[in-house]
């Protein structure tokens, strides 16, 4: 009888143990469903794996799977997400509330993502090359390194904070929240590689990630609302250049408030009161305002008259670029922090009536001359001129901004660049720097 039960007692030991081992296979399964459980790990042996979008965010967040795997996204949110990686590499475009996207991910390494429309909504895939947890622990310790090489926290080159949709100025649009009558935008001070052309990639210090920062487009007479928060390792403020703000507002560190250390955020706010037309921000601390503006933290600011449309194009107009001149020793000769050929190919089409904000963040003059079209200067530092000027050349001061006009009146790849020709050649005298381009097509 004793033998009997111990017979039996170590017979349920077996199926116990037993369990316990098949058990471990669904519980990675189920943290990969997890709901709440959005910033563990969970190594995954599956080739299929899925990531839930719900209350803007990637659930989980970070997922270890093997190479080979095919990771799947669901939004079951009501409004559109994108799941869109840092590098470009994969990009579901909008997703629709229950539609899908998948990915297979054939090569090691981490993919960072994000959704375009959401800040904050990130995610991570980390693809290790073998399933076994030997590798994952070679693969963290190397991931380790990678950090640690990283120490002074430089963001991958083409990331963004927000990841504001890409114009085909090549700038991002900062998109905002309706909160209580305003209109709430973010910017991050961070630091980030930057890519001037594909010889040449530079540290800099950015608003979300991009040089320019996001161009903030607002109407006149919006009440805005813009939080800003410094993750730079020294204190510094944001100065809305050309916009007659409260005192309080203007954002010039040690005069109308403290520099925002690092870690924190400053929120200013203000009613948009002058008129449609250019403007910018860019940092104005107590102290290194010059390292600072030369690293890369400014970017445009754009008033539209009252009753236009966020993304839309200023009425009358088929075609609204803006392109910000700079000669900083960081970038070099750029137009919207790119050198040519790199530089953006700005599309029209023949009768286009084209607006052009050109913004001159330098610290030279740049002669921006147009070819095959004369334009008409309409504004000067958001300020309408009384008789507006035709030309084909005009000399951009540091710190001025100007508002151009052009009918795109025939077919061809126009250039319009700086008529300094030290600006827009390389040592080896090709064409390189401030030279862009309107691509006017039938
Ligand atoms: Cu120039």
């Amino acid at each position: 009888m004793k033998k009997r039960l111990i017979q039996v007692f170590s017979s349920l030991m077996l199926v116990c143990l037993l369990s316990l081992i098949v058990g471990c296979q669904p519980s990675h399964e189920v943290s990969s469903n997890a709901k709440n459980n959005s910033t563990a790990a969970s190594t995954l042996h599956d080739k299929k794996v899925n990531v839930a979008m719900a209350n803007s965010a990637f659930s989980p967040e970070t997922i270890h799977v093997a190479k080979g795997t095919t990771v799947t996204w669901k939004n079951d949110d009501p409004m559109p997400h994108t799941v869109t990686s840092k590098t470009g590499l994969f990009d579901s475009k909008d997703m629709e509330s229950g539609k899908t996207f998948s990915y297979k991910f054939n090569k090691p390494g981490t993919y960072h993502y994000d959704c375009i429309y959401h800040p904050g909504m990130t995610g991570t895939v980390v693809v290790s090359d073998k399933s076994s947890p030997q590798t994952e622990k070679v693969k963290s310790t190397s991931s380790a390194k990678t950090s640690a090489d990283s120490k002074d926290k430089i963001k991958p080159l083409g990331t963004g904070t927000a990841g504001e949709p890409k114009q085909p100025d090549a700038l991002r649009l900062l998109p905002y929240k309706m909160e209580n009558g305003y209109k709430v935008f973010h910017l991050n001070a961070e630091q980030v590689w930057w890519k001037v052309n594909d010889h040449k990639k530079v540290k800099s210090w950015a608003f979300n990630g991009s040089v320019p920062g996001p161009e903030i487009k607002v109407n006149q007479g919006d009440k805005v609302k813009i939080v800003v928060k410094n993750d730079l390792p020294e204190g510094t403020t944001v100065h809305w250049h050309g916009l007659d703000v409260p005192f309080k507002q203007d954002g010039s560190g040690g005069i109308s408030q403290p520099d925002i250390k690092p870690g924190q955020t400053w929120t200013y706010k203000f009613t948009v009161k002058s008129p449609p037309g250019s403007y910018m921000y860019h940092s104005h601390p107590m102290k290194d305002m010059l390292k600072q503006e030369e690293m890369g933290l400014f970017g445009p600011f754009i008033v539209e008259p009252k009753g236009t449309g966020w993304k839309q194009v200023h009425p009358g107009y088929q075609d609204e670029y803006t392109l910000m001149v700079n000669d900083s020793p960081q970038f070099g000769y750029t137009i919207n922090s790119l050198s040519y050929p790199a530089t953006p190919v700005l599309p029209a089409k023949v009768g286009d009536k084209v607006l052009v904000h050109l913004i001159n963040i330098g610290s030279m003059d740049h002669p921006m001359h147009l070819h095959g079209m004369h334009f008409q200067e309409l504004s000067q530092d958001g300020s309408p001129l009384p008789s507006p000027v035709t030309m084909d050349t005009i000399n951009t001061a540091p710190g001025t901004t100007y508002d151009l006009s052009f009918k795109a009146d025939q077919p061809g790849k126009w250039l319009f660049h700086c008529h300094i020709t030290q600006h827009t050649t390389d040592s080896s005298g090709n064409m390189s720097g401030m030279i862009s381009m309107f691509d006017v097509k039938k």
